[in-house]
């Protein structure tokens, strides 16, 4: 439609599950912005303003030319006053003063680098900011007693804060897959999360097991930790057990209650590999070889029933993930969930074997996991 200016109108769906978001995007500096003052307002427990902030993100990373006017984004959605005042301000000065403020601000500083700490969460380390802590040696000094993950946390502070790789997740690929098979065989491992939008780094390595007869995956978690423990591989785990049952009602929530395994894992690194963390460096100058790093990973196992929905759920983004939930409440009336999809009007449990059919069950276009970095 011709609108009496030289800038077409570009339509763009609503909802980012309705939408194809490759990793490379045109427009990096805003989207970085946005998903800046998103993180601050998750340290702050401010959901709302960091779901608004996400999906402003989100509608850039699916915009698809680079933007150098804000009257581009003329039928663009979820971009909120705010939102347009920082795209603005970057537009006009190279950079948002907001955002830029936030990065320096001593706050938003302590808190990523307390909450980065394994088993420390926004409630926490907003305490411990509360009472002065602003880093590891202050952490110490405080004399503030650690849970057992917090404690790992910081034992492997610098390794878990430097990203995995592809190829290292790959290697612990191998390890689960082997001792998977030794407990159960024909048992299946899928690499989900990050990993499978095909990022090629990520802050965690997530693997999702099943087996094609249902109910042989029950108890698997504790004979896998058993076998990666005698083995040398596990520096921290902590097992959940499989709390789901359809009784427990309709799937609402974002918490899912698969059988899981959160762990740190040590991986063995390739003899004369590139040292990895300032510890290689600091164990190199005392003539010590540094032969393994720690690395998150977690474990879930699923019921071959709901395999669709676990891998759906597990595969990401967080915001595609949360899109869907949402498309469904609103536009369909059902449920969603890692364990199920649920017709509130039929009053039943609509079936699935393939994240295909779960689309098809949600009437939406089919997006693969490529796709989906919204
Ligand atoms: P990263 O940071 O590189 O590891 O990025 P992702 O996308 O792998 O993020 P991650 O590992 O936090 O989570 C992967 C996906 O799994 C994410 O889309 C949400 C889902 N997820 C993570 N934790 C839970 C959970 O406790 N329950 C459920 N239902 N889903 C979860
Ligand atoms: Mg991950």
């Amino acid at each position: 439609a011709s609108s009496g200016d030289e800038t077409a109108t570009f339509s763009m769906p609503i909802y980012a599950c309705q939408r194809r978001t490759t990793l490379d995007h045109r427009n990096a500096v805003f989207t970085e912005a946005l998903s800046l003052l998103a993180e601050n307002a998750e340290l702050s427990q401010d959901e709302g303003r960091a779901v608004a902030f996400r999906r402003a993100a989100a509608t850039l990373k699916a915009f698809p030319e680079p933007l150098t006017d804000a009257r581009q984004l003329r039928g663009c959605p979820c971009l909120g006053q705010h939102s347009l005042s920082v795209i603005q301000d970057i537009l006009e000065n190279g950079s948002s003063r907001e955002v830029e403020a936030t990065r320096r601000s001593e706050r938003f500083k302590a808190m990523k680098l307390l909450t980065a700490i394994f088993g420390v969460g926004a409630k926490t380390a907003a305490q411990w900011f509360q009472e002065g802590i602003r880093n590891l040696p202050q952490l110490h000094q405080s004399g503030r007693v650690l849970t057992r993950a917090q404690q790992a946390g910081v034992a492997h502070y610098d390794d878990l804060t430097q990203s995995v790789t592809r190829a290292e997740a790959d290697t612990i690929g191998q390890i689960v897959e082997e001792a998977v098979g030794a407990k159960l065989p024909s048992a299946r491992v899928t690499l989900v999360g990050g990993f499978r939008r095909g990022k090629l780094s990520g802050h965690d390595v997530d693997f999702l097991i099943t087996h094609p007869e249902e109910g042989r995956e029950e108890g698997l978690i504790p004979k896998v930790v058993a076998h990666l423990e005698a083995r040398d591989f596990l520096l921290y785990h902590k097992n959940n057990r499989n709390s789901y049952t359809e009784a427990s009602g309709t799937p609402a929530s974002t918490m899912d209650h698969f059988e899981r395994c959160f762990s740190i894992f040590k991986l063995p690194m390739p003899e004369g590999g590139e040292p990895h963390s300032r510890q290689d460096d600091v164990a190199l100058r005392r003539g010590e070889c540094r032969r393994w790093r720690a690395v998150r990973v977690d474990l879930v196992v699923c019921p071959f029933s709901q395999f669709a929905f676990a891998l759906l759920g597990w595969t990401g983004s967080k915001l595609f993930e949360r899109e869907l939930r949402r498309w469904a409440t609103q536009q369909k009336n059902m449920s969603l969930s890692s364990h199920a999809l649920y017709d509130n009007k039929q009053r039943k449990y609509l079936k699935a074997a393939t994240e295909e059919e779960i689309f098809a069950h949600l009437s939406l276009e089919y997006i693969p996991p490529s796709e989906r970095n919204a």
